[in-house]
């Protein structure tokens, strides 16, 4: 790959430069693990001619993980937001539930699509996640339950959730889509509330295609989900309740076996990247980057970045024009917030009244490329673009309010011609 140097603000590409990379570096590429291993599982699952239905990669998918995580229940399904609906249904979630708005929207959706309305709370500014003091004023008599998201990997204030659970007799769901691999106060995620759901979604640093899984130490519930899962059959032709297809198939366990037999790999690569973004982004006035409690296991799968405008003068949603051009596409996640969106906008016109954290948030948070897809040279080239956007921010700033005018009211060049002519 070739690289632009972007020392200057000339030398960028939203004002003429070259682009600093030739192709596009995207947040959310996957990693890969040995691709020799995955092709001969998805041979010898070919030969066998077992595709899914509970075959037997998803059967060893499902116990590596219970035992890498430590949990007595491992319910592979084949996306998170289908785990999250069914384990919404299973815990008997109906009337109210209290969720941050500051989330993927397959959270708020899965409630949704049951008829479930989620009530949205404000986040806890320091950790982006869901703000415990803020939960119980939100509690009414139709509150059945609390779905808490461990946002960018980092533990909910677990603690104070479960305590708030246990007194006002709440169920407590965690959307662990971000967290795989990470620990809360030494023990892994997967291990807390009533049930966790992990995402393996093809973005995410460890990934199964598509996938997820529902985790939960409590008996009755993983067989309920079992059961659900797969149309409620117990056994063949007896339907004994209420299902859907929530079924992982047999590459996608493949996939996953695979991505597993990487994952320290693909940790100590985020990691490294990580390590790197904070070296070189440090200094830089207004832009601050996610801090993980280094006493606690993370996976470091997002780079995410803070930007106070008031500080860097260039927004946030400047920079990420200023960085596409350079073909470098960083990602808003999760802006505007779920309350802004559909339906719970036009459902909740005033909810954003509640969320002052969230709707702060979501204008100054930015998500940076990382995993194996990138290498140090890419990770220092976009923290130099950073740089030199916000140290020359007031030029920066003027440039691009010069082109804008420019296109809004363009120079007419024969009437230049023309006018310079008559005089
Ligand atoms: N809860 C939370 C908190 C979540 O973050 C998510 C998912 C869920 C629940 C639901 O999990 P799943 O049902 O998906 O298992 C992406 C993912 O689709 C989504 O899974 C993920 N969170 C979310 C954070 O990111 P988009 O709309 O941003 O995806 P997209 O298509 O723009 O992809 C992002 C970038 O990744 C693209 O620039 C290209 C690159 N990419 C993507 C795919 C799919 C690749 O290079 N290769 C690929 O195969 O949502």
């Amino acid at each position: 790959m070739i690289m632009e140097t972007k020392n200057d603000v000339g030398d960028l590409a939203i004002f003429g430069g070259a682009p600093a990379f030739q192709e596009y570096l995207h947040v959310g590429r996957p990693n890969i693990g040995n691709r020799e291993r995955l092709l001969e599982r998805i041979n010898d699952l070919l030969d066998r001619g077992r595709l899914t239905n509970n075959g037997p990669y998803v059967q060893e998918f499902e116990q590596r993980l219970a035992s890498m995580l430590g949990v007595n229940h491992c319910i592979a399904v084949c996306n998170a937001t289908v785990a999250l609906e069914i384990a919404i249904r299973a815990l008997g979630l109906s009337g109210e539930v209290i969720i941050p708005s500051m989330t993927f929207i397959a959270t708020a959706h899965a409630l949704q699509w049951q008829e479930i309305p989620p009530v949205f709370c404000d986040i806890d500014p320091q950790t982006h996640n869901i703000d415990p003091s803020r939960v119980e004023e939100l509690i009414t008599p139709r509150t059945s339950g609390i779905i808490g998201v461990h946002l960018w990997g980092r533990p909910c204030d677990i603690e104070a959730l479960d305590d708030i659970a246990r007194r006002r007799n709440l169920k407590l769901l965690y959307d662990a889509a971000h967290a795989f691999g990470c620990t809360y106060k030494g023990r892994m995620i997967g291990n807390f509330g009533d049930a966790e759901v992990f995402s393996f979604h093809a973005t995410k640093f460890f990934n199964s295609l598509e996938g997820g899984a529902v985790v939960t130490n409590d008996d009755n519930l993983a067989a309920k989900i079992r059961l659900m899962k797969n149309f409620g059959f117990s056994g063949y032709d007896n339907v004994i309740y209420i299902g859907t297809n929530g079924k992982m198939n047999e590459v996608s366990a493949a996939m996953g076996l695979t991505s597993l037999e990487s994952l320290g790999e693909f940790v100590a690569v985020n990691y490294r990247h990580y390590k790197q973004y904070q070296q070189e982004l440090a200094g830089i006035p207004g832009v601050s980057l996610t801090t993980y409690d280094g006493n606690e296991k993370n996976n470091y799968q997002y780079i995410i970045l803070e930007i106070d405008e008031t500080e860097t003068q260039v927004s946030r949603d400047q920079l990420v024009e200023i960085l596409r051009a350079e073909n470098v596409l960083a990602r808003r996640y999760f802006y505007p917030g779920c309350h802004q969106m559909e339906p719970y906008r036009s459902y909740y016109p005033h909810t954003g009244l509640l969320l002052p954290e969230t709707e702060k948030l979501v204008q100054r948070v930015l998500s940076l490329p990382t995993g194996t897809a990138v290498g140090p040279v890419e990770v220092s080239q976009i923290c130099q673009i950073i740089r030199t956007v916000v140290v020359n921010g007031e030029e920066v700033c003027w440039r691009l309010r010069n082109q804008m005018l420019s296109l809004k009211f363009p120079i007419k060049s024969n009437l230049l011609i023309t006018t310079v002519k008559e005089s």
